[in-house]
C-alpha cells in the first residue's frame, strides 16, 4: 500500500515537532501545509521541503490531493477547521485540547460521524514510554485489582517563552497540562463517574489557575488524585514527567522521578528504567512528549489503514475533555460533579 498523504495546519511553537515525528512514521507523509501567518508557513515549509504552501485553509481543502489532516493550531480554530475536514470527507487529527467548550467538542464529533470519517485527537501523554509501561505494569496482574491512584505533575518549568498564549487566557493549567493528566488517570484506572477540584492561582503575572488538585471516582471504584502545578519549585525540575503511584490488592506500582519503574508484590520488587528514546531530533527535557509524538502519529497512520479506532479518538476524548469541564465546574462551585450528566 502507498504512503498516505496528509496536509498539517498550523506550522507553530509544537508543528516543528510534528513534522519532526512524521518524517519518521512509516506510512504516512506530509505533502502540504497551511499556515494564516506566511512567516511561520516559510519557516516550517523551508525547514521540511514541503512545496505545498497555503495561508488558507478552505484554499487547501478546495485544492485536495491528501488522505488526512494534521491540525496543529490553537484550540480557537478547532472547530471551524475540524467542520472543514468533514466537509471535505477528510479524516482529521486536532491537537489538544479538543475545543473551547464541551458543546463544540460534541459537535465536532457528530460532524465527523456524519462524514464518516475518523477524528483523533492528539492526546499524546498516554503515549509516552513511562506512561506505556504503567499501564502495561497493571494489565499484568502483578498489583492485583487497583484501588487508589495519584497522577501528578508538578513543576516550575518556564512554560511562557515558548507558549506565550497560555499566561493569557482565563483557564490555564487544567485546560493545558491537566488535561493530559486527566487522560492519563482514565487511561490507567479507567473511566470516571464523579470529580471534585480545587484550583489556585499563585503566579501573578498570569490569568488562569497554575495549580489544580483534583479528587476522581472512577468507574471500577477506585479512587484517585490528579495534582498538576507549575508554581512548583524543586531541587532537580522533573519536567515534563509525570509520577504516578498506584496501589493494588496484592501490590502497588510507582513511576517517580528520572523515569524509574517500581512494581512491588509478595514476590518482592522489581525496578525498571523506563525512560523515554532520545530520538534524533529530540531535545532534553522534551523528548519524552517528542517520542510520544512519533508513536501517536504512527498509530493515526497504522489504524487509518487498518480501518481501526484510534486510541484517543474524538469519541474517546470526550469522556477526558469532561473531566476538564467538570474541574472547572466544581472548583468554582465548590461542588462534585457527576460526569455522566455533562457526557450525555
Ligand atoms: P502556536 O501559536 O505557536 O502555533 C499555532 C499556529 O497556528 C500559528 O502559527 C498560527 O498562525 C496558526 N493558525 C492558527 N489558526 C489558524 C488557522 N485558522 N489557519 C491556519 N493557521 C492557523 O501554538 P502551539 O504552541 O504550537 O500550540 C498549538 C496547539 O498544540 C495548541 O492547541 C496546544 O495546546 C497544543 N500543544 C500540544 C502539546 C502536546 O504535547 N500535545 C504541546 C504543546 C502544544
Ligand atoms: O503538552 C502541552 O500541551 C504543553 C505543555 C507540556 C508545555 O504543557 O503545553
Amino acid at each position: 500500500m502507498s504512503d498516505l498523504k496528509g496536509a498539517l495546519i498550523g506550522c507553530g511553537f509544537f508543528a516543528v515537532n510534528q513534522m519532526h515525528g512524521w518524517k519518521g512514521v512509516q506510512g504516512a507523509t506530509i505533502v502540504a501545509i497551511c499556515d494564516r501567518d506566511p512567516e511561520r508557513l516559510k519557516i516550517v515549509g523551508d525547514q521540511f521541503g514541503i512545496d505545498r504552501r497555503y495561508t488558507d485553509a478552505s484554499q487547501m481543502f478546495a485544492e485536495g490531493g491528501f488522505d488526512f489532516v494534521d491540525i496543529a493550531t490553537t484550540v480557537n480554530s478547532h472547530r471551524p477547521l475540524i467542520e472543514m475536514a468533514a466537509l471535505h470527507k477528510v479524516p482529521a487529527i486536532c491537537q489538544k485540547p479538543f475545543a473551547p467548550t464541551l458543546a463544540d467538542a460534541k459537535a465536532m464529533v457528530a460532524a465527523c460521524k456524519t462524514a464518516g470519517v475518523p477524528l483523533m485527537i492528539h492526546e499524546n501523554f498516554r503515549w509516552q514510554t513511562p506512561i506505556q509501561a504503567v499501564r502495561k505494569a497493571l494489565e499484568s496482574g502483578a498489583i492485583g485489582l487497583p484501588f487508589w491512584g495519584r497522577f501528578s505533575f508538578r513543576s516550575g518549568y518556564d512554560v511562557f517563552s515558548g507558549q506565550p498564549y497560555l499566561a493569557e487566557g482565563k483557564r490555564f493549567i487544567i485546560e493545558d497540562l491537566g488535561i493530559h493528566t486527566l487522560d492519563i488517570a482514565r487511561y490507567i484506572l479507567g473511566d470516571v463517574t464523579s470529580l471534585t477540584a480545587r484550583t489556585k492561582r499563585v503566579n501573578p503575572r498570569i490569568n488562569g489557575e497554575d495549580v489544580a488538585t483534583i479528587l476522581l471516582d472512577h468507574d471500577n471504584g477506585a479512587t484517585s488524585i490528579v495534582d498538576v502545578s507549575y508554581a512548583t519549585k524543586q531541587s532537580i525540575e522533573p519536567f515534563p514527567e509525570t509520577l504516578i503511584e498506584i496501589d493494588g490488592t496484592e501490590g502497588s506500582i510507582r513511576l517517580s522521578q528520572g523515569y524509574e519503574l517500581q512494581v512491588t508484590n509478595a514476590d518482592g520488587t522489581v525496578n525498571t528504567d523506563v525512560a523515554p528514546t532520545l530520538l534524533p531530533w529530540a531535545s532534553r527535557p522534551w523528548h519524552n512528549i517528542q517520542e510520544s509524538v512519533f508513536a501517536i502519529q504512527q498509530h493515526w497512520a497504522d489504524s487509518l489503514k487498518a480501518g481501526t479506532e484510534t486510541s484517543t479518538s474524538g469519541t474517546d476524548n470526550l469522556k477526558t475533555f469532561a473531566l476538564v469541564e467538570a474541574a472547572y465546574e466544581s472548583a468554582a462551585t465548590k461542588t462534585t460533579v457527576d460526569i455522566g450528566t455533562l457526557l450525555t
